[in-house]
């Protein structure tokens, strides 16, 4: 982790958080000097790196590539990898938590990077990969020299990824992979893909697959009006042949997927609360310095109890994810909390947005604030790992013990 601050800014940084970042239970006290100069750090790169430019990328529909090697440096991929892949890694997940937290106060997108990277690509690559995998892809990744993207996806399996129609054919020494995927984050760009298949028998397996491999292409999916800063795409594979060796060794069945999914929802559970906090903020800002009828909005009941709403479910979802994050370092948080933290937090910032918005009238819809991209890119973050009503759905099974997805 890139230690940007000093002792002396982190203290008076977290002083002036508590105005500008809601911490209305005393949270930062549950957290070690660790964890606030991890958050400190990476909230102090968003604030350099990110928000000025993430205007200008969303309009125009850039990816800003050129960050990958940088949130590389700050140690923001795969923070959980041991230190024997990861020089910056064997942090817990609770820092794993508040880095996601950081970057997607800044954008979802940028979010997008940097979960994927790391719990959808080095996690499984980590938890279910050979030693030599292992030594062969994650030091690049973590160090952002190579982006890697998930392919679970497909143009007609997406809540069901089961039915998924990609084969793996058994050549003896090596597998032939047909098939497409679809909505894959950071495709476009990545130099190697983790992509789940099925084998002659009809069992998930994972492989790495490598850009460059003959009959291997990613073509970009335009047009989003949503997590514009961040590049989304298909996988296309025509006979393309896999050395076994690039089998992920570990794992087989459709738990390998949802294993990984565990670790990303949980981090976008983190994310959401970010961008709530940076709508909330902005709409108490406003509020405060607007006047109408001769004072300022602030002042006004209906903007009390807009703010009042906010500021309440800000600080139910972070003690949500706290705890989560406690359960996660501890092997004990089981699928159904994660849902529960994802959909909740997720549901809570998108409210937190719209009031956000309303508070801030006419300006609330211009790119001078960061309130309609945060909405906009949240219409993904509610429908990728899960969609809302999926997620219900893993919590209906929970509590009553029937599946009712089929
Ligand atoms: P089901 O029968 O429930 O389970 C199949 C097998 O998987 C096991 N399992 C899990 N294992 C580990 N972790 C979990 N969370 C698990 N959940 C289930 C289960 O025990 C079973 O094992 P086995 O050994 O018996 O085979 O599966 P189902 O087919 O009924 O599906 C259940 C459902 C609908 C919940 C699941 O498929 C699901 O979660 N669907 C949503 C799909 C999804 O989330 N896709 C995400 C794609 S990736 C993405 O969106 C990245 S965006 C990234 C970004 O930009 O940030
Ligand atoms: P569907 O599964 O077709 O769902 C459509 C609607 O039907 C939803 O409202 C859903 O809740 C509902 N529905 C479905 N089944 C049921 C049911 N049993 N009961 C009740 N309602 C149901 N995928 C990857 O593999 N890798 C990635 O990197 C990735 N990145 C993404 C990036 C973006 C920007 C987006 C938008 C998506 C990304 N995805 C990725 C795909 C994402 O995970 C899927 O979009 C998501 O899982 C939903 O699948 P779907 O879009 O096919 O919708």
């Amino acid at each position: 982790m890139t230690q940007t601050l000093t002792e002396a800014e982190i203290k008076k940084s977290t002083k002036q958080d508590l105005f500008e970042s809601p911490d209305f239970y005393g949270i930062d006290d549950l957290l070690t000097e660790e964890h606030i100069l991890i958050r400190n750090s990476v909230r102090d790169f968003v604030k350099k790196e990110i928000s000025p430019i993430i205007e200008d990328c969303a309009e125009r529909n850039i990816f800003p590539e050129y960050l990958v090697p940088e949130f590389g440096k700050l140690g923001l991929f795969g923070p959980t990898v041991s230190t024997d892949y990861n020089p910056n890694g064997g942090l817990d997940y609770i820092s794993y938590g508040l880095m996601m937290q950081e970057i997607e106060r800044g954008d979802s997108g940028m979010r997008s990077t940097v979960s994927v990277q790391g719990s959808l690509v080095m996690f499984p690559i980590y938890t279910f990969g050979s030693e030599e995998q292992k030594k062969k892809y994650l030091p690049k990744l973590a160090s952002g020299e190579y982006l890697g993207c998930f392919g679970l996806t497909e143009p007609n399996h997406g809540s069901n990824p089961s039915g998924m129609e990609s084969r793996l054919e058994d050549k003896g020494d090596h597998y032939v992979l047909n098939g497409a995927k679809m909505w894959i984050t950071n495709s476009p760009k990545a130099d190697i893909a983790v992509v789940w298949a099925k084998n002659d028998e009809g069992r998930i397996l994972g492989v790495i697959v490598e850009r460059g491999m003959e009959g291997f292409s990613t073509p970009t999916i335009h047009d989003k009006w949503s997590l514009r800063a961040s590049v989304t795409g298909e996988l296309v594979f025509n006979d393309v042949k896999i050395p076994k060796e690039n089998v992920l060794p570990g794992v087989s069945g459709l738990k390998g997927p949802l294993n990984c999914l565990d670790s990303a929802r949980y981090g976008i559970s983190w994310g959401a609360i970010g961008v709530a906090m940076d709508c909330y903020d902005t709409a108490r800002r406003y509020a405060l310095e607007r006047k109408q009828f001769g004072k300022p909005i602030a002042g006004f009941q209906l903007i009390q109890k807009k703010l009042a709403e906010m500021l309440t479910e800000i600080t139910k979802a972070q003690l949500v994810s706290w705890r989560l994050g406690v359960l996660k370092n501890e092997g004990k948080a089981t699928t159904a909390q994660v849902s529960l933290a994802k959909r909740n937090n997720i549901e809570i910032a998108m409210h937190t947005a719209r009031e956000a918005r309303q508070i801030l009238g006419g300006m609330g819809i211009t790119q001078e604030y960061s309130i309609m991209r945060h909405m906009m890119n949240l219409e993904s973050v509610v429908t990728y790992e899960g969609t809302h009503d999926i997620h219900l759905l893993i919590l209906g099974h929970e509590i009553t013990g029937i599946q009712a997805f089929r």
